[in-house]
């Protein structure tokens, strides 16, 4: 197929001349196209080729040794107004941006094919979804962005000979960490990523576009780009209802997403399915309720942790036509990451490529690891088990709640719901969490993360705040809004709450107060369950246990308070009052 857009066409030359690749393949999604490219990876050593017989169609990739993660250091906004990036992001000028990030990518791609990969964000046809054209010089990038989005000629089509299109320019270069930077231009609608291979800093239509950019659209044009997955939970009435939930990264979002329910809770029928595991784009409908899509098409999901008792529905999707990404290759061509199924294996290759047995010390004198910690799966949506049949809806589906949800040893209980959407978004901007392998950074301290957005919020995280509580306003029927914590520990650290299926509990209470059908405890933080409302048939939970669970700690929530008072003076005038009010409320609720 030949591109006819001809501004299409102006920029691909442009970056061609910039980039100066000796040859360019306009990618059409085809089978014989992927078996060719993954035929050349093989060849070249960026792919190996795992046991077909055990992983048909799966593959391993590693990546450099220092491009394990994003790094959000060389991640910038690059606004003419340095306040419409605001306080949390980094900023560049778009002509410091360009002409930064324009001399690491001048020839970067001498020596090596450029391809051009037009990409759709969300199911065809429907009025939620984007486009994008990706140029790069990865063909693990190519693989990838086949599984999460919707690739080639079909995309094209859709784009016409004069639709819109977000740019995003892509190169290796040299993997070196100091000429590496991810930058954002929202007011051209152009990603430029230089320097990394790794995926949440190079398939750009994952953080890049469906989250920072589409989250600045969102503000333009009334929606919302949200860091959250969707589900659907089946009544045993049969009567589904879908919820939105923001975690931060490596906070269980996947294994949420595709849940399988407890024992006493499938007994009494209830059943859930999965719309997406890491973001959300919504709108309000007609009807004055909030709709929901998923606009990727495949899963980039924490390998470590996953296993079948974890994620069941995870490791059947997984089994084929899966892109490893720096797990441990075992002897017999198959992979394994710590905390995932089967016995540590006796020896294998670690995500460097080096030898590898368990217990082996590495130069920090601690045991290595034989995958990392941040190692991922990239696997079609359509080999999940659980999936939802609206995943391709081109409607979406209808939230009946939204979930905010941190990653806290203490301070927030299992589970509290706001008096209402205001309250509810203050509670979604005051959300902390623990930081995690998914981005460098000092691993568990906390941070402030407000809608798990901080680090794809593409401008002034204040007036998100606005444009969230402008939303809640248009809404005749918003969803309701609640907090989870599944983190919470005792004093030697143990987990209180076991997790996984068991969430379900909880879920199954936040749908039952969505819809008024019980009744609940006010507190001082918001409406909290009474204790015989929450289903714990088959669970060994001590009184004291659930006490913990629930309890709401004063002093620890007044230091909360003022440590809340000192992120929001970031933001200055610009913050809405109306979460000043509910701050205020707060504090002289805790007395
Ligand atoms: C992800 C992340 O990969 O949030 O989803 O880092
Ligand atoms: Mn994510």
């Amino acid at each position: 197929m030949e591109i006819e857009h001809n501004a299409l066409n102006n920029w691909i030359n442009e970056m061609i001349r910039l980039c100066n690749p000796d040859k360019v393949v306009l990618i059409n999604g085809s089978e014989e196209e992927k078996e060719k490219l993954e035929k050349e990876a093989l060849s070249t050593g960026e792919l190996t080729l795992l046991n077909q017989e055990k992983l048909p169609g799966c593959v391993l990739h590693r990546t450099a040794h220092n491009d394990v993660a994003r790094t959000e250091n060389l991640t910038f906004i690059c606004t003419s107004e340095k306040e419409a990036a605001g306080p949390t992001n980094n900023w560049m000028s778009p002509e410091e941006g360009y002409k930064k990030a324009g001399d690491i990518f001048k020839n970067s791609m001498s020596g090596r094919t450029m391809y051009v990969i037009p990409f759709l964000m969300g199911p065809a046809g429907s009025p939620f979804s984007k486009i994008g054209v990706e140029l790069t010089d990865s063909i693990y990038v190519v693989l990838n962005m086949r599984i999460m989005t919707r690739i080639g000629d079909r995309v094209l089509s859709i784009l016409g000979v004069n639709g819109e299109f977000t740019r995003c320019l892509h190169s290796k270069a040299d993997l070196d960490i100091n000429r590496r930077l991810i930058l954002h231009f929202p007011e051209d609608n152009t990603i430029w990523s230089v320097g990394s291979g790794y995926g949440g800093n190079v398939l750009l239509g994952k953080k890049c576009l469906a989250l920072r950019i589409a989250s600045y659209l969102g503000r333009k044009e009334g929606w919302m780009a949200e860091h959250m997955l969707i589900l659907g939970i089946e009544k045993p009435s049969g009567e589904i209802n879908y919820v939105a939930a923001a975690f931060p990264s490596a906070c269980g979002k996947t294994n949420l997403a595709m849940l399988v329910p407890p024992e006493g809770l499938r007994a009494k029928g209830y059943k859930i399915w999965t719309v997406g595991d890491d973001i959300a784009w919504m709108r309000i409908k007609e009807d004055g309720s909030l709709w929901a899509i998923n606009p990727e098409s495949g899963f980039f999901g924490v390998a470590p942790g996953t296993n079948s008792k974890s994620n069941p529905n995870a490791v059947k999707t997984i089994q084929k036509n899966t892109i490893y990404t720096n797990v441990l290759l075992k002897t017999d061509g198959t992979v394994w990451w710590e905390s995932g199924d089967g016995p540590v294996p006796s020896e294998g290759i670690d995500w460097m490529g080096n030898p590898w047995k368990p217990g082996i010390i590495g130069d920090d004198g601690k045991p290595k690891k034989g995958a990392h910690p941040n190692s991922r799966f990239t696997a079609p949506a359509a080999q999940c088990p659980s999936i939802s049949s609206h995943f391709e809806d081109p409607e979406g589906v209808p939230i009946t709640a939204i979930i905010f949800g941190g990653r806290r040893a203490s301070v927030a209980p299992l589970v509290y719901q706001s008096f209402d959407w205001n309250h509810g978004v203050f509670l979604g901007s005051i959300m902390a969490s623990e930081i995690t392998a998914a981005q460098y950074g000092a691993q568990g301290m906390v941070r402030r993360d407000p809608m798990a957005m901080i680090p794809f919020c593409g401008y002034n995280m204040a007036d998100y705040f606005k444009h969230w509580l402008e939303m809640g306003s248009k809404m005749k029927n918003p969803p309701k809004i609640f907090h989870v914590n599944w983190f919470k520990t005792d004093e030697k650290g143990e987990f209180l709450w076991p997790g996984y299926g068991d969430n379900l509990r909880v879920l199954e209470w936040i749908v039952d107060r969505s819809k008024e059908e019980i009744n609940a405890l006010k507190s001082p933080i918001g409406y909290i369950p009474d204790k015989n409302d929450l289903d714990l048939t088959g669970l060994d939970l001590d009184k004291e246990v659930l006490d913990k669970l629930f309890e709401i700690n004063k002093d620890e929530w007044v230091k909360e308070t003022t440590d809340i008072k000192e992120f929001y003076s970031k933001f200055g005038n610009r913050l809405p009052e109306e979460l000043n009010i509910e701050l205020d409320n707060l504090i002289s609720r805790l007395g």
